[in-house]
Formats: structure tokens, C-alpha cells, sequence
């Protein structure tokens, strides 16, 4: 018996590798995280996503809360089963009038999971929609291989780290995970997926939380960490991430420079050889 999502909502996520729309708060208190994080911004003079990679709630009590979000994980343990560890969350925010995107991508051709079973829970703080260049994928593509050939670009413009790009894809079946402030989609590391720019007048702001079994092991490099935040770890794959203090805890801001650096170096290895 599923704790959150319908049967015709799992089968979706199977066949498609991804779904949306999945409520995990009320409107108000989603606006509630998203003064947090526009505080944040004002208070750091720069973009989030800019300064907290990766693992991005190490520093903040309030992201640490959320990652352990009960409508969250109940959705995700449908999914993926009731044992589970967030090993990491990332800012994917656009301003408004922003031309930056996020090139087509398979995140499990970098995290380097054995096996590639990892999911996304893309958490809406503002509306996220096809105005304001919402996540898309390419449905079934999850079915593929785990490791797609990509190019890296490192355009200014494309979101993500390298740049990474698979070309050639045949966008004529694009599934748009339309969301409201509050609403979550849930991808595969293995689907296919990218966004548009935002050249609305609303700024489109997302908080990715990334999730795995405990069985799931990161071959890229030793001492990967986590979170176990459901059930129970029987394989100690994952060394435990510390937890913020306060905000801005100064041993989680060192913690977090030393998993972005890892996992950039990591990111080198797809095509290294
Ligand atoms: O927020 C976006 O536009 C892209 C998100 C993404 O690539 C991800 O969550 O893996």
C-alpha cells in the first residue's frame, strides 16, 4: 500500500522516469522558503546556487529540515523503497527575464552510483512552469543507458557545471513538469531532462533534493556521505554527513567546499579514458 502516491502516479514515474505535480506544502509556507532563500541571496550578496553546491543544506537548519520533509519521503519511499539517504541538494533558480538554461542531461552519467538508481525531488519555492522555464525530460528515456555520451560546452549561460549536453535529442515527446510554489516533481537519474530560459517577470526558484537507497554505492570516490533520513542502513556505503549548529555552521561550510570539490573532481572521470 503506497503511503503518498497513486498506483497510476508510480506507474507514470515507470514508464516515464519522472512526475509531476506532487504537493508537499501549502502555498504559504513554500513562500515562507522562499523569503529564506531571498534573504540568503541578500545576505551573501551573490546567487545560492553560485555558493552551495551540491550538498547545499549542510549550512542551513532550515534546508536540513527540509530534506527530511514527511510528504517529501513518503512520495520517494513509494518510489524507491522505505530505506533512503539524501546524499546531496542543489539550487536550480532563474531570476526573471533570465536567459540562462539547462542543456538536455542524464544525471547518472556523473554521480557514478552502483547501481545507477538515485532520484530528484525538485522542490518549487515559486511557480515553475513553461512561462518560467520549467524542468523537462524526455520520457522513457530512463530505460536507456546509465551513462549517455555528452558533450561538455561550459557555456556561461547553461546552468549546470560543464555544461554537459547530450545532442540529438529528439524533442518531439517533451513531458513538462509544471509545478506550483509548494509542488515537487521527482525525476530518475537516468531521464533525460533540461529547461528553458525564464523571460517572464516572475523568478522561477527550485531546491533539488537528491535521494538513493543505502545499497547504492559511489564508485567515483571513496568516503561518500549522506544523510540516512527513512529506515534503516544494512550496507554502510555512506559515511554520515554532519548537521548544521546554526546557520551558516562553519565546519558545514568547510564540509560542503570539500564535497564540491570531490564531486567536480569526479565529474572528470565519464571521460577520462
Ligand atoms: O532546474 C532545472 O532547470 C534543471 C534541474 C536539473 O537538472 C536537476 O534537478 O537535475
Amino acid at each position: 500500500m503506497p503511503k503518498l502516491l497513486t498506483e497510476e502516479q508510480i506507474d507514470r514515474f515507470n514508464t516515464q522516469g519522472a512526475l509531476a505535480p506532487v504537493k508537499v506544502m501549502e502555498s504559504d509556507e513554500a513562500f515562507e522558503f522562499r523569503k529564506k532563500f531571498e534573504a540568503l541571496e541578500e545576505e551573501i550578496g551573490a546567487e545560492a546556487q553560485s555558493r552551495f553546491r551540491i550538498k547545499a543544506h549542510l549550512p542551513f537548519p532550515w534546508l536540513t529540515e527540509l530534506i527530511k520533509n514527511s510528504n517529501m519521503l513518503d512520495a520517494v519511499e513509494d518510489l524507491i523503497g522505505p530505506d533512503i539517504i539524501v546524499w546531496g541538494s542543489s539550487f536550480f533558480t532563474k531570476k526573471a527575464n533570465d536567459h540562462r538554461f539547462v542543456s538536455w542531461h542524464q544525471d547518472s552519467t556523473y554521480y557514478g552510483f552502483d547501481p545507477a538508481e538515485s532520484v530528484t525531488a525538485w522542490i518549487a519555492f515559486s511557480d515553475s512552469t513553461r512561462e518560467t522555464g520549467c524542468v523537462r525530460v524526455i520520457p522513457g528515456s530512463h530505460k536507456g543507458d546509465a551513462v549517455m555520451k555528452h558533450v561538455e560546452t561550459f557555456d556561461p549561460d547553461n546552468l549546470l557545471a560543464r555544461g554537459q549536453t547530450i545532442e540529438g535529442v529528439d524533442e518531439t515527446e517533451i513531458v513538462d513538469l509544471q509545478l506550483h510554489a509548494g509542488e515537487m516533481s521527482i525525476h530518475d537519474n537516468r531521464t533525460v531532462h533540461s529547461s528553458m530560459p525564464n523571460p517572464s517577470n516572475m523568478p522561477r526558484i527550485g531546491y533539488a533534493v537528491h535521494l538513493c537507497g543505502p545499497h547504492v554505492k559511489q564508485t567515483q570516490f571513496d568516503g561518500a556521505t549522506g544523510t540516512l533520513v527513512r529506515g534503516t542502513d544494512n550496507y554502510g556505503n555512506w559515511g554520515q554527513d554532519i548537521e548544521a549548529k546554526g546557520h551558516m555552521d562553519p565546519d558545514c561550510l568547510a564540509a560542503l567546499d570539500v564535497a564540491w570539490q570531490r564531486y567536480r573532481d569526479s565529474m572528470k572521470a565519464p571521460y577520462q579514458q
